[in-house]
């Protein structure tokens, strides 16, 4: 375990993730740089693209159309019940096994200057690797698991619609926006869209998913993500970056590719655990700031189900925000939990040259891949 151990022989970084690697029981060799993409294309998940960026379609007289009884609050998980165990008919996308590895980029974007950000998003079936040796069949918004990260401040407005692609009825649950659940957040067919707005009121990191039953599902199959709140006022200047952490429950791999088990989820014994989609991806492809950085990482707990005990080893938290920053701060701080359906804010000072792990310290999920490496370089 990366922070149970004396690392004073392991004196390179290289050293240190190899140890890390082969400490972990299920951790998969990700080979070099031909299956790393370090996510500069239009596609690369983290950034948002804007092509994808439209004006909502159906915000004007159109009326509302009727409720749908498949959309379902969260409460209303032990009442749905998936069409199968499986969340996906693997086998059904062409070429889906030979999917390229991408590194998710967990850079916080940057805000817009407009006072509003127009998402038009769709739901979307499609085969994501998220290590050298697995590819699940993933339910995505906009293609990528987790999806885009969004950035706005305090008062800015959110205009969102989300566009259905796929077989299954899905919706969109952003847990920044006080809203009508019933209307805003209902599923919607293949084909149909929905449309909101809203203005989030605090700062801080928030979660978004879809909310159609069973949520168990449809967030375990990949439909998740973060959306980030800045006070009105600048925090004070520092590299940004989201973790997304979330559980993969995966069935045996059919031609190649692993679709996410509803049983599995039930059981709450995850395969992998990962910030931002891919197992150990940061081990791999640390996180890299300078000497001297102050560094702020928002991390969202998607679950479906564990929270996440963050902790960054050799290193403090000098401030934690334990309500909407800058309020509620308080400092020196070893590890802080952000619940399943949580999101928080946590501040260090990276004044040590060194590599240090950013780690679920609940290490039967740190171990399952919920780590990554934090290089603070001269
Ligand atoms: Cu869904």
């Amino acid at each position: 375990m990366p922070d149970s151990i004396d690392t004073s022989d392991l004196d390179t970084k290289t050293n240190r993730r190899v140890f890390l690697s082969r400490a972990s029981a299920i951790t998969l060799a990700i080979p070099g740089l031909g299956l790393v993409l370090t996510g500069c294309s239009t596609e690369s998940p983290g950034t948002l693209d804007s092509t994808q960026l439209r004006a909502p379609s159906s915000s004007g007289n159109t009326p509302p159309p009727p409720l749908n009884s498949n959309s379902k609050l969260d409460s209303a998980v032990l009442k749905g019940a998936p069409p199968s165990n499986l969340s996906t008919a693997v086998g059904t996308v062409h070429g889906a096994s030979t999917a390229p590895f991408q590194r998710y980029d967990p850079t916080l974007p940057p805000l817009n200057s407009t006072g509003s950000v127009q998402l038009h998003w769709h739901s979307r079936d499609v085969p994501v690797r998220i290590n050298a040796s697995t590819v699940v069949a993933a339910w995505t918004f906009e293609g990528t698991l987790p999806g885009p990260i969004v950035h706005c401040r305090v008062g800015d407005t959110v205009e969102f619609t989300l566009t259905n692609e796929s077989v299954m009825p899905h919706s969109m649950d952003f847990h920044a926006a006080q809203i009508n659940p019933k209307t805003a957040f209902r599923s919607v067919a293949k084909g149909e869209s929905v449309t909101f707005t809203f203005k989030p009121k605090w700062a801080g990191a928030f979660m978004y998913h879809c909310g159609t039953a069973p949520v168990l599902m449809h967030i375990g199959s990949g439909m998740y993500g973060a959306l980030i709140v800045s006070p009105r006022e600048p925090l004070p200047p520092a590299k940004e970056f989201v973790l997304v952490q979330s559980e993969f429950y995966l069935a045996d791999a059919v031609n190649g590719v692993r679709a996410f088990d509803y049983a599995k989820m039930l059981t709450t014994m995850p395969d992998f655990v990962a910030f931002n989609g891919r197992p150990d991806q940061y081990v791999t492809e640390p996180i890299r700031v300078k000497v001297g950085d102050r560094v702020r990482f928002w991390v969202v707990d998607a679950g479906p189900t564990h929270p996440c005990h963050f902790h960054v080893v050799g290193e403090q938290f000098d401030t934690v925000y334990l309500g909407a920053p800058p309020g509620n701060a308080i400092h020196g701080v070893q590890t802080w939990s952000v619940a399943a359906g949580g999101g928080m804010c946590f501040e260090l000072l990276c004044d040590v040259v060194g590599d240090f792990p950013f780690v679920n310290h609940g290490f039967g999920h740190g171990q399952k891949g919920a780590i990554g490496f934090l290089s603070v370089e001269p």
